[in-house]
């Protein structure tokens, strides 16, 4: 074809209508342009028809089967005028509920269709299970029994239904001699599909060695390892097992006991500012922040300030807030933020009036815990039930060594503490540890006090012993062979001070130190105080081997996420 440069028109015989047309039998000929437009047309309108038929057809079906569903309005997204019926915690739900009826708001631990008549699902309230049984028998249809059964797994529902005697025990809920025999079921919030790490797999301790890392491992029962990275990118799962309900409350619980005797012995609540204009403690474990055109510091303790509030004449405060420490340690005990529990009292002829004062604290702490928290230590002991119990002194009073006390024991162990006995180191985890063995053979108990450390392993602000200078009036406190407390006498007269900074590397005229020092030089009563790491206490107090399991969202050299 000439290239015209006009679009190509096809001639007649290659439109597909001619060539796609059979040839008419015996010759006869080919039906006309226009017969084979209205055979077109035809068809199209009865497969139009056909389609609307189909559709009537199936709006007619599935309108019968509506009709036919007795359990319309029983089961389905929740209704939103639901009446608001009373809500039962699960956690409450006992035998003498048999034969009532109840409405709990849960998630779906487990969904599982028996049959066409029958599913079961597993609800689980702040880690506690209780199973529910949902039975095609009228009104309930088998369309309620199929959806209930489908529900993803951790959506969140709202049942109601009998509770009733199981026939056997269930052994995979908390709650075993009762189920409810729902009646309703409604769904409050869908849980996606796949999820990135099952709470069930979640609820098994995870491997002690680190030497798992992150991807699915089976354990012993074919079942999936999760490791504490995969934990800890996936918290707010984590959060939902039973351990990690048990461990949070007890957490709750400690800060509660702490306050609960603060506020009791007539000490004062507190909240000193984080962000400082230098580093409160010195050093170099100081998180550095941009504060419009200058810098600021995280404070590292809020040392400097429950003093100044001492000074202040508040005579005993005490203080719970977030601590920062830009330290490079990746242990299983450091954190880079952490809950301080702080607190600081004036004192009349001696600092052992407030440390008498400090290790009462922790027995009332303790013991209270034990007796408040019994449930919640006895689920943490299924999952991590190698440190047993936690020992408290006998007679509800604190075991008090000396330093120096601690360190002969450990020589007596054949421990090499010869760098120790020259003040030259603190013990080291190591050592700290094995005297907390050996502490617990020697007098059953998992929680002590060692008072007067060396002043050369103190910090600036710690009173010398008056009678030993090479000593401090200072203590450390010790649950299962680890640090949790930090304490001491601070120097209340200002020249002291400014000596001990000066014996210590730092210079007292500097900007740095102005407000702090004043407070010195305008008078300040004799005081002394401490500071605990409220994580470390959940973490030994229940024994948990890495203190990111005894913190909500953990933050370390490597995390900064969730
Ligand atoms: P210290 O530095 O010893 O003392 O801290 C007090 C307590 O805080 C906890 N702790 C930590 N917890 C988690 N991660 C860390 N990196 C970390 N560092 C410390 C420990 C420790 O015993 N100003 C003094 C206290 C005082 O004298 O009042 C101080 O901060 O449980």
């Amino acid at each position: 074809m000439a290239d015209s440069g006009l679009p190509h028109r096809p001639k007649p015989e290659e439109t597909p209508e001619a060539s796609a047309a059979p040839a008419a039998e015996g010759g006869a000929a080919a039906p006309s342009k226009n017969a084979l437009k209205k055979a077109a047309k035809e068809k199209a309108k009865a497969e139009k028809a056909a389609q609307r038929a189909a559709q009537e057809k199936a709006q007619q079906q599935a309108a019968a089967a509506n009709a036919e569903d007795t359990a319309k309005g029983l089961y389905g997204p929740i209704p939103e005028s639901e009446d608001l019926q009373p809500v039962t915690n699960i956690q409450q739900l006992s035998e003498e509920h048999y034969e009532k009826e109840v409405t709990v708001i849960a998630r779906v631990d487990n969904a599982r269709v028996q049959s066409a008549k029958l599913a079961f699902l597993m609800l689980r309230q702040q880690g506690v299970k209780v199973q529910a049984v949902v039975a095609a028998k009228e009104p309930i249809s088998r369309q309620m029994v199929k959806w209930t059964g489908g529900i993803n797994v951790n959506s969140i529902v709202q049942v109601t239904g009998t509770v009733k005697k199981p026939g056997v025990p269930i052994a995979s809920a908390t709650l075993s001699n009762l189920e409810i025999h729902i009646s309703k079921a409604y769904l409050i919030s869908e849980a996606a599909q796949m999820l990135p790490m099952q709470v069930k797999d979640a609820e098994r301790p995870p491997p002690l060695s680190d030497v798992v890392e992150d991807g699915v491992q089976l354990d012993a029962e074919g079942a999936p390892i999760v490791t504490l990275k995969t934990r800890l990118d996936n918290r707010v799962l984590d959060l939902q097992t039973e351990t990690s309900q048990a461990i949070t409350w007890i957490s709750s619980g400690i800060v509660q006991l702490f306050s609960e005797y603060m506020l009791k012995s007539g000490a004062r609540w507190i909240f000193t500012s984080k962000l400082a204009g230098a580093a409160s403690e010195g050093g170099s474990n100081v998180f550095e922040v941009k504060y419009f055109k200058r810098k600021a510091y995280l404070t590292q303790s809020p040392q400097l300030y429950k003093q100044m509030c001492i000074a202040g004449d508040m005579e005993s405060v005490f203080e719970i807030g977030p601590v920062f420490r830009a330290e490079d340690s990746n242990t299983h005990r450091h954190l880079t933020e952490f809950t301080g529990l702080d607190f600081e009292r004036t004192f009349r002829h001696h600092y052992h009036e407030v440390l008498e004062f400090a290790e009462d604290l922790l027995v009332f702490i303790l013991t209270e815990l034990k007796e408040r928290y019994k449930d919640q230590i006895a689920v943490v002991q299924k999952s991590y039930p190698k440190a047993g119990d936690f020992k408290l002194p006998k007679g509800g009073k604190a075991l008090r060594l000396k330093y120096m006390d601690g360190v002969a024991l450990l020589k007596e162990a054949g421990v090499d503490v010869s760098e120790q006995e020259r003040f030259e180191n603190d013990l080291t985890t190591a050592m700290e540890k094995q005297l907390g063995q050996i502490i617990r053979e020697k007098y059953d108990t998992d929680f002590y006090v060692l008072d007067k450390f060396p002043m050369a392993v103190r910090p600036f602000y710690t009173k010398a012993d008056p009678e030993d200078p090479k000593f401090s009036n200072s203590y450390d406190f010790f649950m299962r062979g680890e640090e949790i407390m930090s304490g001491a006498q601070r120097i209340h007269d200002a020249k002291e001070l400014e000596d001990s900074m000066r014996a210590k590397g730092l210079d007292p005229n500097s900007e740095e130190f102005e407000d702090y020092l004043a407070a010195f030089r305008q008078g300040c009563p004799p005081h002394a105080g401490g500071g605990l790491g409220l994580n470390r206490i959940l973490q030994f107090f229940l024994g948990l081997p890495n203190i990111r399991l005894a913190t909500l969202f953990p933050r370390d050299p490597q995390r900064l996420r969730p």
